[in-house]
């Protein structure tokens, strides 16, 4: 049974690197002694995905920003998006790159699947999804004078992508929890967080409720800036919940601070939304990414390389 379908699968990846290297040149003739193989290349690609993106969470940003996208690109006008999971999502990207398969992802950076696949993103010519994003802080109005040691920290924190992904890829090598990968990032990194808590005095358990997307790169941001907290005395909560929670907690002022703020496109919509109503602390990483994602022996470039839908 398993080598049947595994033999079928080789089967289908070969068949398909052929077509693919068939039509890997610009100038190639086809039979007819026409440039014809801009047509042949993409018809298989978008055929084969069944004119699918595989999508995630029906909260997530991205999932907006694509149902934008698949609105906006004439191309992708019957294109479906398929919403469901990211490890569901995760899963058909695997399953597809060991067969040597298309499929049309909704990507992210920072998050392994880059790591561990060799993914691009495709073109966005119309810029619907942004360009580089930044991830910022957003605290509830109040914030600073209710808990302004708090607030000063989290005004500060700052960090790089490699330092998000360097939380990430222990808890996912060393298959540890993200509160201790935390813990272990904030005490190899004590210079930087020394920079964030300079001159800010102890607190004696007072509570702070941060509030999260259920995302990897989430959870370790918050994680980080909750154990710097944590040493600073407070008592820290975190919750994860949906982007457009995240965003109506901070403003109703039911959660303190979120430093989950993907934009300006992930989350532009719910930033505009409640803008009046918290406070932008700013940006605490910069250079994170959102598209559309193919594996890299994909012979397209551009969304609008994906041909319409028959
Ligand atoms: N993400 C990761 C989230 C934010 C962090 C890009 C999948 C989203 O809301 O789309």
């Amino acid at each position: 049974m398993e080598f049947n379908w595994k033999s079928i699968g080789l089967a289908a990846g070969l068949s398909f690197s052929i077509v693919a290297a068939g039509c890997g040149s610009e100038e190639k003739e086809d039979a007819n002694g026409g440039n014809n193989n801009e047509g042949t290349k993409e018809i298989n690609y978008s055929e084969e995905v069944e004119y699918t993106i595989t999508g995630i969470e029906p909260g997530a940003g991205i999932t907006q920003t694509t149902e934008k996208a698949v609105k906006q690109y004439e191309n992708l006008a019957d294109w479906e998006l398929n919403i469901s999971s990211t490890a569901a999502m995760t899963t058909a990207l695997g399953e597809a790159i060991e067969k040597e398969q298309p499929i049309v992802v909704t990507g992210w950076s920072p998050h392994w699947m880059f790591a561990k696949y060799d993914l691009k993103y495709l073109e966005d010519p119309q810029g619907v999804y942004g360009d580089v994003e930044i991830i910022s802080t957003l605290a509830r109005l109040g914030l600073k004078k209710d808990l302004p040691k708090a607030h000063t920290i989290l005004d500060r924190f700052h960090w790089k992508i490699e330092d998000m992904e360097s939380v990430m890829l222990e808890v996912q090598n060393e298959e540890i929890e993200f509160e201790q990968a935390a813990k272990n990032w904030v005490e190899a990194n004590a210079d930087t967080v020394a920079k964030w808590t300079e001159g800010v005095g102890k607190v004696d358990g007072k509570e702070i409720e941060l509030v999260l997307t259920p995302w990897d790169s989430e959870r370790a941001s918050t994680n980080v800036i909750g154990e710097v907290l944590r040493q600073q005395g407070f008592k820290v909560n975190l919750t994860p919940v949906d982007p457009a929670i995240t965003f109506q907690s901070v403003a109703t002022g039911d959660a303190d601070a979120t430093v989950a703020a993907w934009l300006p496109a992930t989350h532009g919509s719910f930033y505009d939304q409640y803008k009046e109503k918290f406070l932008d602390l700013g940006e605490n990483l910069k250079g994170a990414k959102i598209g559309l994602a193919v594996p890299k022996y994909m012979d397209i470039d551009s969304i609008e390389d994906l041909k319409p839908a028959e």
